[in-house]
């Protein structure tokens, strides 16, 4: 039988937020990186949790992102858009420090947004758009990623896996969330696929050729593909679009060429918008929040699952029984808080 470990969700930041402090990340960052690691594994989203530390200290020791940066807010007095400059630093601090002054702004206006520039992010999107939907406001997250999404009917890395989270505030329960990459799957799946050995679904990704491909070495080394083809193409370029171009950062490419590998993650900006309900709906008939709860009972009624609600499963299991890691997830935590970033090449 394998040996697991169990731990407590409060042990296990303790631990990843000792490995960032350890490694030199200043506390605004390390904390934030451990907040939202830890989430994940809490949440079972193996893809963004502890898997990605190594990465976030990869791009640490590489010089790509900033360990002791501390992000800066322009509150931008009375606008709509709110801005926050990462300072080179990961995203999440970032995020934390403007999520209050959004949702002020969003309940005053009606709709607000918050643009992060300049900073490095790895992590999923969805503890982003549940901190807007605990502002009981609707929430739209977007960002690139780097080049490695061939667009439909081509054949070569251009988008990125580009991710898109929506979150809308219920009052008595977990929101409606989802959040996934705009490609057929993260990045992160095909790593994972590659570290256990598994081929990969077919339609995932095609190699160097353009030839359609299962194996995650030669899908590593072509192109993934954009989910729902053309559509999901359409979509990951609106977001360089949006969450790159509009928001005056880096396109997928333009982060590619600027890291010049995958194997670090990813510097450019990030767009979230929130909304509140109340005030798109005044003035016409009906309780936008009933309304919305009387379509998820119509979509749940149907025996469909609303998305989410695997994670939220999760979550409350982790909460009283704690997070189970392997022997190996272990042991690579206690290596990366002995070595700091010598465990890292
Ligand atoms: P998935 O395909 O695993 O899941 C996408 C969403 O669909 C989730 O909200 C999920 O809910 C929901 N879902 C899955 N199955 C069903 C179902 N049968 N019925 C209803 N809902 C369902 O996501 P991806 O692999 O595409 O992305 C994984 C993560 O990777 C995301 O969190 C994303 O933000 C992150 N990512 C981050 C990037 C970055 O640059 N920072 C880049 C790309 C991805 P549930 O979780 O409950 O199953
Ligand atoms: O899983 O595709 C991914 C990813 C890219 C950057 C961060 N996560």
């Amino acid at each position: 039988m394998t040996q697991t470990t169990t731990l407590s969700i409060a042990a296990l930041h303790e631990r990843v937020e000792a490995i960032f402090l350890k490694a030199g990340l200043n506390g605004v960052q390390a904390g934030a990186l451990a907040r939202v690691i830890v989430a994940g594994e809490r949440d079972a989203c193996k893809s963004h949790g502890i898997y990605r530390i190594e990465g976030a200290l990869r791009t640490v020791k590489a010089g790509k992102v900033k360990a002791d940066a501390v992000p800066e807010l322009d509150s931008n007095e009375g606008s709509a858009i709110v801005k926050v400059n990462a300072k080179g630093g990961f995203a999440n601090p970032a995020f934390e420090l403007g999520v209050p002054v959004l949702a002020e702004r969003a309940r005053k206006l009606g709709i607000a947004a918050l643009v992060i520039n300049d900073c490095t992010h790895f992590s999923a999107l969805w503890p982003e758009v549940e901190a807007v939907t605990n502002e009981g406001l609707a929430g739209l997250v977007m960002c690139p990623s780097y080049a490695t999404v061939a667009p439909t009917g081509g054949n070569k890395p251009l988008l990125g896996t580009n991710p898109f989270a929506f979150g809308w505030p219920r009052p008595n329960g977990s929101p409606y969330v989802f959040d996934f990459a705009t490609s057929v799957a993260a990045r992160g799946e095909i790593e994972l696929h590659r570290r256990a050995g598994k081929q990969l679904p077919e339609g995932w990704a095609i190699d160097a050729e353009g030839n359609p491909t299962t194996d995650p070495e030669a899908a590593l080394a072509g192109a993934m593909l954009p989910f729902g083809g053309h559509k999901g193409s359409a979509i990951g370029t609106m977001i360089e679009l949006l969450a790159g171009i509009m928001i005056g950062d880096l396109t997928s490419p333009e982060v590619l060429d600027y890291l010049g590998t995958t194997t670090l993650a990813p510097f450019h900006g990030e767009l979230i918008i929130a909304m509140s309900p109340e005030a798109f709906a005044k003035g016409r008939p009906g309780d936008p929040f009933a309304r919305a709860e009387t379509l998820f009972e119509a979509i749940v009624g149907q025996g469909a699952r609303l998305p989410s609600q695997r994670r939220f499963v999760a979550r409350k299991t982790s909460e009283t029984a704690g997070v189970t890691l392997t022997a190996a997830e272990m042991e690579q935590l206690d290596r990366l808080l002995d070595k700091g970033l010598d465990a890292v090449s």
